[in-house]
């Protein structure tokens, strides 16, 4: 070969070499950020599913913009299924997940909407539908909770049917009455016949490989329930960001949920599957079986809010466990209010709430009723106004959610799941019950009784930080009289307080800082100072509460 032949040839290679990177990377580049480019793993025409799309949110009715609370004009501009960075550890993807076989992991999944914009909801189910693996995706089960577009439904039946065929199973339902998130998810569950239950909302993009990590963690142990690691999608630009994996979902105690830093065990990764003592919101996967066990959500709740940390309450009660699973994501988008009424379903004793506190207050009190036992007067502390709401129902009725199952009571969970559920209380060392042995310290027309711990009305104490004050609700503290008499009285205020009225903790001995002497029960009815001896049962008086130093 020539000189001059050989050099071209060397060229020719090079810039072939050069073409080959470029497009390289312009598919790596493609497939990282741009967001409208169409995704779908499965053998559907890009052109069709465009042009169905297209005709689909064309007839998004008309509403304000601030009718959804998010970009609902951006979003239809999106298309169906949009790449999205991947925002898990990179581990996740070349992780040897143990799967279950798929005659035995068949998954129903249940989405219940109330005015969801078009192109959002469809967006929500072709993405499910193609980056889950078919083998697995057993069926979409989907409400309409009596949305004001009553020919959406019907269209995305059409739609649906004409792009995925047969598969998966479809089951629409459309609700004639608004009935709330709750019986409308319950309802999908009945409906449903795959082995696990995956709830979602109708406004997420789930991501690649979604659903193996969360397969693996529920295969390894039947009694769990999952969470995906939420990804916020910011309801303005529809930018997919990273959600936290430091944290984990909790409750307080006026049943709000809040995120909760998470601790870390020796040696720990970031993306390794975390306890959680709640869901992350209300997204979750559980097999059906252990979901119909635990008799699902609680039918008493209505319309919205609070099934999922009341769920979490449950399945730790009662025998299983949550876990937060970072390797697999699911994006959501996070809006700071709500979209949607709630229909005035009961005689709210106005008190200035709502309909939609009102409602969510009503929810909390049912749950604080049935779970939180001898803690629930925390609530009420926090919530004072759940009080005056109506419930309507019988002990029993709000005892029926737990039959078929034993329970752990209260207590366990705050020992095992959420230690760090306290009340964050400047004024208070302590609070509520004051229990001795199988008997609480009550007073009754300023007597002081020792009676039984499950009597309905008790006397709720505070231990005040500052000033060792032992008062109950009524102003009156427990003081001591001369000849170490004990008496409830009047509160001192101010710079009258002095010893007589003074309390000290020692770990759960109540020490009069008058006398030196320790609150007793010697004769199992009779409240006396004596002498404090440690360890003694008679002296170890114990509140509902007890705030951190
Ligand atoms: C959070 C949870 C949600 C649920 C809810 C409390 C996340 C990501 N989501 O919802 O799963 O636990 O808190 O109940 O944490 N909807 C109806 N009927 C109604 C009202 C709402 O079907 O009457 C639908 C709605 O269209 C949506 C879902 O319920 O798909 C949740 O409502 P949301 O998204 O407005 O509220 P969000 O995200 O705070
Ligand atoms: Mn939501």
């Amino acid at each position: 070969m020539s000189g001059g032949r050989r050099q071209r040839l060397l060229l020719n290679l090079c810039v072939i070499f050069i073409l080959a990177c470029l497009l390289l990377q312009l598919t790596v580049l493609r497939a990282t950020f741009d967001d409208t480019e169409l995704d779908l793993t499965s053998d559907l025409q890009h052109d069709y599913l465009d042009v169905e799309w297209r005709e689909f949110i064309a007839h998004t009715p008309e509403q304000p913009d601030t009718f959804f609370q998010y970009n609902r004009q951006l979003s239809d501009k999106l298309a169906a299924v949009r790449s999205l960075p991947m925002t898990r550890h990179d581990s996740c993807n070349t992780r040897n997940y143990q799967l279950p076989h798929v005659s035995a992991a068949q998954l129903s999944v249940v989405i219940s909407f109330h005015n969801e914009a078009r192109s959002i909801l469809l967006r929500t189910i072709c993405t499910l539908i193609s980056r889950t693996s078919h083998d697995y995706l057993h069926e979409l089960i989907i409400i309409d909770d009596c949305s004001d577009d009553a020919e959406l439904l019907v269209s995305l039946d059409g739609i649906l049917r004409r792009i995925f065929h047969a598969h998966p199973a479809f089951i629409f339902r459309r609700n004639r009455q608004r009935r709330g998130l709750i019986w409308s998810r319950n309802e999908g569950a009945r409906v449903a016949s795959g082995h696990y239950l995956l709830f979602l909302d109708s406004h997420c993009e789930v991501n690649a490989g979604w659903l193996e990590p969360l397969l693996d963690r529920l295969a390894l142990n039947s009694s769990r329930a999952v969470s995906p690691l939420l990804d916020p999608i910011d309801p303005e630009t529809l930018s997919y960001l990273a959600g936290n994996v430091l944290l984990k979902g909790g409750f307080d105690w006026s049943l709000h949920f809040h995120w909760l830093p998470r601790q870390f065990a020796d040696g720990e990764r970031a993306e390794e599957a975390y306890k959680s003592p709640a869901f992350a919101g209300g997204i979750m996967m559980i097999s059906r079986e252990w979901f119909f066990k635990l008799l699902g959500f609680n039918p008493h709740l209505q319309i919205w809010g609070g099934e999922s940390i009341e769920f979490a309450i449950k399945l730790w009660l009662c025998g299983g466990q949550i876990e937060i699973v970072p390797c697999s994501r699911i994006g959501h988008i996070f809006r700071s209010r709500h979209a949607f009424e709630f229909p005035a379903q009961f005689e709210e004793q106005q008190q200035q709430l709502d309909t939609a506190q009102a409602t969510y207050l009503r929810n909390s009190k049912i749950i604080a009723e049935s779970w939180l036992d001898e803690y629930k007067y925390l609530f009420y502390t926090l919530k004072p106004a759940a009080k005056q709401i109506p419930l309507n129902l019988s002990q029993h009725e709000l005892a029926s959610i737990k039959t078929g199952q034993r329970c752990q009571r209260f207590d366990w969970f705050l020992r095992h799941v959420q230690p760090d559920l306290k009340v964050h209380n400047a004024k208070f060392s302590a609070l509520g019950t004051l229990r001795n042995e199988d008997r609480c310290l009550h007073v009754e027309e300023s007597q002081l009784l020792l009676v039984s711990c499950y009597r309905m009305e008790i006397t709720q104490w505070r231990l005040h930080r500052n000033t060792g004050q032992l008062s109950t609700g009524h102003k009156r503290c427990l003081g001591v009289l001369n000849e170490s008499q004990l008496s409830m009285q009047p509160c001192l205020v101010g710079t009258l307080i002095n010893h007589t009225q003074r309390w000290q903790r020692r770990d759960t001995q109540l020490l009069h800082a008058g006398t030196h002497l320790c609150l007793d029960n010697p004769l199992k009815n009779q409240l006396a100072l004596s002498s404090c001896r440690a360890l003694a049962a008679s002296q170890s008086f114990q509140f509902a509460l007890e705030m951190e130093a």
